[in-house]
């Protein structure tokens, strides 16, 4: 399986690894940032910027992978995803071999499911989620398309997180709890209420910190 990875920070040095210990073979990276270009990321050439995906298109490779992480603000992820979708590229589904997934659960396209995280039965993934590494996604959550869970972060049962959401490294949602659409969870908090679209909450327990104009 031959495919191409977007971004080459270290996000994408994260899923290269993945990718590879599943036999998968990476023609290269493209990068926004014109000073990568000519650069090795674990031995992998970054080929330039993202009108470098035409050539790699006529060279026959037809998937992609999502190497831009993002650490709250998931909207430049969706950009990308769409810019990337239309040139014709569709996305590499990533499940790290030490990852649990449970077979009844149901995991969209380009989803990445990173080393030691575990997704209960029954659960819901839209396209290009991250879970985490370490993080724990409970039986039945439904996570909209661009959702991040960080590193360690847990989802009880039942959780439903909006399009875009952040859930930040290590927090916890209570079972049930709904997040909004591109709403952020600070790290380390506990969210025991509903959280609003485009809220940021924080803390122990979870309270709102700022509001942010939604799509
Ligand atoms: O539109 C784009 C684009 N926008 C940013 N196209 C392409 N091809 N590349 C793009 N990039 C590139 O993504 C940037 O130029 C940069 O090289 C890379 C992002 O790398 P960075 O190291 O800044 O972050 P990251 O996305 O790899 O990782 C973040 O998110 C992870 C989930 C960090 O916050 C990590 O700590 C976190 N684990």
């Amino acid at each position: 399986m031959r495919v191409v990875g977007i971004g080459a920070g270290g996000h994408a040095r994260m899923l290269v690894e993945m990718i590879q210990a599943q036999g998968g073979e990476i023609v290269g990276l493209v990068d926004a940032d014109p000073a990568r270009k000519g650069t090795t990321v674990l031995g992998i050439p970054v080929l330039g910027g993202d009108e470098q995906l035409d050539a790699v298109a006529r060279a026959g490779v037809k998937l992609a992978f999502l190497g831009v992480g993002a650490v709250g603000d998931n909207s430049r992820r969706r950009k990308v995803w769409d810019a990337v979708r239309d040139r014709g590229f569709e996305f590499m589904t990533v499940i790290a071999s030490s990852a649990y997934v449970s077979p009844s659960a149901v995991i969209g396209e380009g989803t990445c499911v990173f080393p030691g995280a575990i997704i209960g039965a029954g659960a819901r993934l839209g396209r290009n989620v991250i879970v985490n590494t370490g993080a724990i996604v409970e039986h039945d959550c439904e996570l909209g398309d661009h959702v991040h869970v960080a590193s360690g972060a847990v989802l009880a049962g039942g959780v439903h997180a909006g399009e875009g959401a952040h859930v930040g490294a290590g927090a916890s949602v209570k079972q049930g709890v709904r997040l909004g659409r591109e709403c952020v969870v600070g790290l380390g908090a506990a969210v025991i209420d509903d959280v609003a679209d485009g809220i940021t909450v924080g803390g122990v327990p979870a309270r709102p910190l700022q509001t942010r104009v939604t799509r």
